[in-house]
C-alpha cells in the first residue's frame, strides 16, 4: 500500500493511525494537495490523503478507514454493537464537519505566513467554542470517544483536537479543548500509543523542515 499526502496533515495521519494500529506494511509518498493532472487522477477533489492498493485508490479518509477495515478487520475499528458503531461514525463526522472547518479557516495565518483579521480569529474561535461544547454532549471518553473500546473515531478526535489547538496557540489564543471536560487524561492516554507516538514524531519533523528549521 502507498499512502500518498503529507505528515503534517491531520486527515493524513488518520489514515496513517489505521495503517499503524493494524500493522499492514505501506510506503508513504509526499504529495501536497494540488490540482495537478497526477493528484486529481487519484482524488478528484485534489486533496490529501489518497491509498493506492495494487490497482486501487481510494480519496476520502472515511472511506479510506473504512476500506482498510473490510481488508483487514483487526484490531477491529468498526464495532459491530450497532449504537456503539452509529455512535463512532457520528463522532468522526461531527469533528469532520465542525470541529476541523473552524481552526482550517486559520490554517494560513497560523502555519504558512498568511494573515486573518481579528474578526475572522474571534469568527473561527467563537464557532469551534460552540461545536466543542456540542460535541461534547455525544462524547463519552470512558475512555475512548465513542465508549470503552478504541474506534476510528478516536484517531479523528485525536489528531483534530491537536490540530485546533495549534492553530488557535499559534494565533496566541486560549486553548479550545478546555471547553472539553476530561480532555487532559485523553490526549495522555493516546499520546502514549505506539502509533499516535509515531505520527505525531513524524508530524512535527515534517513541521519543522517546512519552517526551515
Ligand atoms: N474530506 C477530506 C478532507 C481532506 C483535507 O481537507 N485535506 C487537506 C489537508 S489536511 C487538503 O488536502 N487541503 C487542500 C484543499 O482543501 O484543497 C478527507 O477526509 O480526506
Amino acid at each position: 500500500m502507498k499512502l500518498y499526502g503529507l505528515a503534517i496533515s491531520n486527515y493524513y495521519n488518520v489514515v496513517k493511525l489505521a495503517l499503524l494500529e493494524k500493522q499492514l506494511a505501506f510506503e508513504e509518498v509526499k504529495v501536497a494537495p494540488s490540482q495537478e493532472p497526477e493528484v486529481i487522477a487519484h482524488s478528484p477533489m485534489g486533496k490529501i490523503p489518497y491509498l493506492q492498493h495494487e490497482d486501487l485508490y481510494f480519496s476520502e479518509s472515511q472511506a479510506i478507514l473504512f476500506y482498510l477495515e473490510a481488508y483487514k478487520p483487526t484490531p477491529q475499528l468498526y464495532p459491530k454493537d450497532p449504537a456503539l458503531a452509529a455512535r463512532a461514525q457520528q463522532i468522526h463526522q461531527f469533528i469532520d464537519l465542525y470541529i476541523d472547518a473552524p481552526p482550517r479557516t486559520l490554517l494560513g495565518a497560523a502555519f504558512f505566513g498568511g494573515t486573518a483579521s481579528e474578526e475572522a480569529i474571534e469568527k473561527a474561535e467563537k464557532q469551534l467554542e460552540r461545536n466543542l461544547r456540542a460535541l461534547n454532549s455525544i462524547i463519552s471518553f470512558s475512555p475512548f470517544v465513542a465508549g470503552t473500546v478504541l474506534t476510528h473515531a478516536d484517531f479523528a478526535a485525536f489528531m483534530t483536537f491537536l490540530f485546533a489547538q495549534a492553530v488557535m496557540g499559534r494565533l496566541g489564543r486560549h486553548d479550545p479543548l478546555s471547553h472539553l471536560p476530561g480532555i487532559g487524561a485523553y490526549i495522555q492516554m493516546m499520546s502514549e500509543r505506539d502509533s499516535c507516538r509515531r505520527v505525531l514524531e513524524d508530524q512535527k519533523e515534517a513541521l519543522a523542515s517546512l519552517q526551515g528549521n
